[in-house]
């Protein structure tokens, strides 16, 4: 059942939880069980964050390449036992998953010929310039559109094979596009988010596009779809209005779902950033400053230093930008014994034509200006076709007096808020082209049309002749936008749109609504909630606990309707229940796993005889002991037993409390019922279960039908005693008998509504 990864023949089973038996948690969805894995949270990119490098003596070395993506992702990575499903930069080879830095890899095999047609071809020579608005004319192969197709179908079968059942899988960028639909399609489970690096062009353009009508299906597949800029995300809105006639409102689009209904898109900006805070760091170190000074000295300590940092690629207006200063140097309003400029090209994508010819374009436009310029000890242009560590293009941003970023088209372009980041000292000029992301944001800049040669020599003139004060107070400014929003920010605001709030929920699955329906028109429907991680989410202190906001309204809406019941089943005790719940008149309770229950009558008062009371004693002095010596255990008294909760103590502290716990009164007590909750243990000295509780409160209704929804492990005694009839729902993830599953308390409430509205309109 577990799909495990092998490295050294090691197995990898990274998920606490166990994958589910997908046939049964989910009788009406295609599921196949040998196609849902371990992990609860998959990312997808073209690229695997590491490289692969073979040693002198074959070995394999992989080599981590520590892009913007991977800080973002990391954190999440690490706490979600994810897993990244990517190409491992080499082709014609295939790895096992292996584990890289707590991380773990999922390498998709690629051949020679796919390379030359998935990735230089139809992503690099067809959508990379279709999506920057044509700049270079893209070519349209069908060759290659069929190896975009069976590329991305092998990223989507590995990663799927890699998702646990209602798994959140974020996929990336422009070369997975169709990737979020064939997911969807096979997996319904699961939760997709799609998020786009490059610009999504206006329709006029994208219509070029043979496949246009693939493509944006593909991208509907996802749940959540994220772009740089708002105009991006208002274009994909247009082309999916244009092509499918879907309605749109705001960031809302509503696709026709299988089965009927129809299912929400969330089509939206959040523009991408990066970790500031770790540039700084770097900027502060003492050798990154002095290779600053060195940098400037090695130049001639020029007045002013120019930077331009780019991969070799024809959106990033290096042409332009070497004009505007060749003009510069021509009119006299710049002269090369003041000013250099340092321009750095990384080599990229050096086997598609157009990228060959841009190169010698370029070249051929330095190789001139530096002839026509430079002088025995002053080159204009100081040009260099490598790649950098990062502390170096660090130590040059430090140096760099003005930044350079004339993109014609740009996603976001990072280099900008690199360049903001590290100067830390406040001063530094950039002159940003309106036409790359980051202007959306960084207004302080002074803002160019790159096309503008004119109006680009003034904005460099303008940056040269800076007073300081301005400096400071523009780039005070701009460091504030880009701390304020790096790279953890965007993750954590991506992946709260796609799996939190419940406005962009995906939403309860067809065969679950399908299920309500049936049983909403019951004679007599008892809805039994469990209270903890169902209706509440979980906190660390259990007194804490409240309801989450819509809930009270929907339990109301459902109390109203004649043959309706409601009833709270919660293993806390009741007193503590109420406490929390505050259920509303009407609604029946049953408190400490069914031990304590309140029905229509005042509740039922508990009667334990003198043993149980004497077993009671001994089980607090023993527990008691145990949360006194181990630190983040606490314990909670119930009518008839007690809870010994480990919710706020470290993995090893509670499993000592626990194995404790149950070797001292395995000794001591033998006969006592023992609950596994989520970080609670709790041993009882009568034993009734969460079954039985909703055995007496079907009795007591008379409810021919019964919808029950939980979290718990102990919820499972309640799903067991539900007929074929009743509806089970589990709460996230983890083994269940329930026959449906959704994600959290806000899909609880929704379903609670879509209950409500059900029997609404059964008319009865
Ligand atoms: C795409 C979108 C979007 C460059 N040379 C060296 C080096 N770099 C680093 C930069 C920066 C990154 O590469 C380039 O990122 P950009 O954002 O500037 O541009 P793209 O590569 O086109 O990225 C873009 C981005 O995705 C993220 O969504 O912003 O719009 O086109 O981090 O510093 N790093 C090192 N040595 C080099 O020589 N170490």
């Amino acid at each position: 059942m577990h799909h495990g990864c092998t490295r050294n023949g090691r197995l990898i089973s990274p998920s606490a939880e166990p994958a589910q038996p997908a046939a049964r948690a989910q009788p009406e969805t295609p599921v196949e069980p040998a196609n849902v894995g371990a992990f609860t949270f998959v990312a997808v990119s073209n690229r695997l964050p590491v490289d692969f490098d073979e040693g002198a003596d074959g070995s394999t070395l992989w080599r981590k390449s520590p892009g913007g993506l991977v800080t973002a992702l990391e954190p999440l990575m690490r706490a979600s036992h994810g897993v990244w499903v990517g190409w491992p930069g080499v082709a014609d080879r295939e790895f096992e998953a292996f584990e890289n830095d707590g991380i773990t890899l999922i390498p998709v095999p690629l051949s020679e010929q796919e390379l030359e047609d998935y990735y230089e071809g139809f992503s690099n020579d067809t959508l990379w310039p279709l999506y920057h608005d044509v700049i270079a004319p893209p070519s349209y192969h069908r060759e290659t559109w069929e190896a975009y197709v069976t590329v991305n179908r092998r990223f989507a079968d590995a990663a799927m094979k890699a998702a646990a059942l209602g798994a959140t899988v974020w996929v990336h960028d422009y070369q997975l596009q169709l990737v979020p639909r064939m997911l969807r399609d096979a997996r319904p489970d699961l939760v997709i988010g799609f998020f786009n690096h490059i610009p999504f062009p206006p329709y006029g353009i994208y219509a070029q596009l043979p496949w246009r009508k693939q493509i944006v299906h593909g991208l509907l597949g996802a749940d959540v779809i994220g772009f740089q800029r708002i105009a991006d995300a208002g274009n994909f809105s247009r082309a999916v209005r244009r092509l499918f006639g879907y309605s749109t409102r705001g960031v809302v689009i509503d696709v026709p779902a299988d089965g009927g209904g129809t299912r929400r898109v969330v089509a939206k900006h959040f523009p991408i950033s990066i970790d500031a805070a770790g540039y700084e760091e770097i900027a502060r170190r003492p050798e990154v400053q002095a290779r600053a000074r060195q940098i400037r000295e090695d130049l001639g300590n020029p007045k002013t230093l120019m930077l331009g940092v780019d991969r070799l690629d024809y959106t990033k207006g290096i042409g332009h930008r070497i004009k505007a200063f060749g003009e510069l140097l021509a009119d006299g309003r710049l002269s090369v014994e003041d000013v250099t400029l340092v321009q750095i090209a990384s080599p990229s994508r050096e086997r598609v034509g157009t990228y060959m010819a841009l190169r010698d374009e370029i070249e051929l436009a330095v190789g001139r200006l530096n002839g026509d310029f430079s002088t025995i000890s002053h080159t204009a242009i100081s040009y260099h076709h490598h790649g950098y560590p990062r502390e170096e293009m660090v130590a040059m941003f430090l140096a760099a007096d003005v930044m350079l970023v004339t993109a014609l088209r740009d996603g976001m372009n990072l280099v900008a808020k690199e360049y903001v980041a590290v100067r830390f000292d406040g001063d530094g000029v950039l002159v940003l082209s309106e036409f790359a992301g980051a202007a959306d944001e960084l207004k302080q800049a002074i803002l160019i049309n790159p096309h503008d040669i004119d109006g680009t020599k003034d904005a460099i003139v303008k940056a040269v002749e800076m007073p300081r004060r301005e400096r400071t107070r523009r780039m005070r400014s701009l460091r504030r936008k880009v701390f304020e929003r790096d790279v953890a920010v965007w993750s954590a605001s991506f992946l709260r749109a796609l799996t939190g709030g419940a406005a962009v929920q995906a939403g309860i699955p067809v065969d679950l609504r399908k299920s309500v329906h049936e049983v909403a028109a019951a004679d007599t429907l008892l809805v039994a909630l469990d209270f903890d991680g169902t209706l509440a989410p979980h906190v660390d202190k259990p007194e804490d606990a409240r309801a989450i906001a819509g809930t009270r309204e929907a339990v109301q809406r459902l109390l109203d309707l004649p043959g309706v019941r409601v009833a709270f089943v919660s293993g806390r005790a009741l007193v503590s229940l109420r406490r929390v719940a505050q259920p509303q008149d009407g609604v029946l309770l049953t408190g400490s796993h069914g031990i304590e229950i309140q029905l229509d009558t005042p509740g039922i008062e508990l009667n334990l005889v003198s043993e149980e009371l004497e077993q009671l004693s001994v089980l607090g002095r023993i527990l008691d002991a145990i949360s006194d010596s181990v630190e983040g255990t606490s314990v909670e008294r119930k009518p008839a037993g007690i809870a010994l909760h480990t919710r706020l103590a470290t993995a090893e502290a509670a499993a000592v409390a626990q194995s404790e716990a149950r070797r001292q009164l395995g000794e001591e007590l033998p006969g006592l019922t023992v609950r596994d909750g989520k970080n609670v243990l709790e041993f009882s000295v009568r034993s009734v279960t969460k079954g039985e509780a909703v055995e007496l409160l079907r009795a007591h209704t008379g409810a021919d039908r019964v919808i029950y929804a939980g979290d718990d492990v102990t919820d499972e005694d309640a799903f067991a005693v539900l007929s074929d009839k009743d509806v089970g729902v589990k709460i996230g993830l983890g083994p269940t008998l329930a026959g449906y599953r959704v994600r959290s308390p806000a899909e609880v409430t929704q379903l609670l509504t879509l209950l409500a509205e059900a029997r609404e309109s059964t008319n009865r």
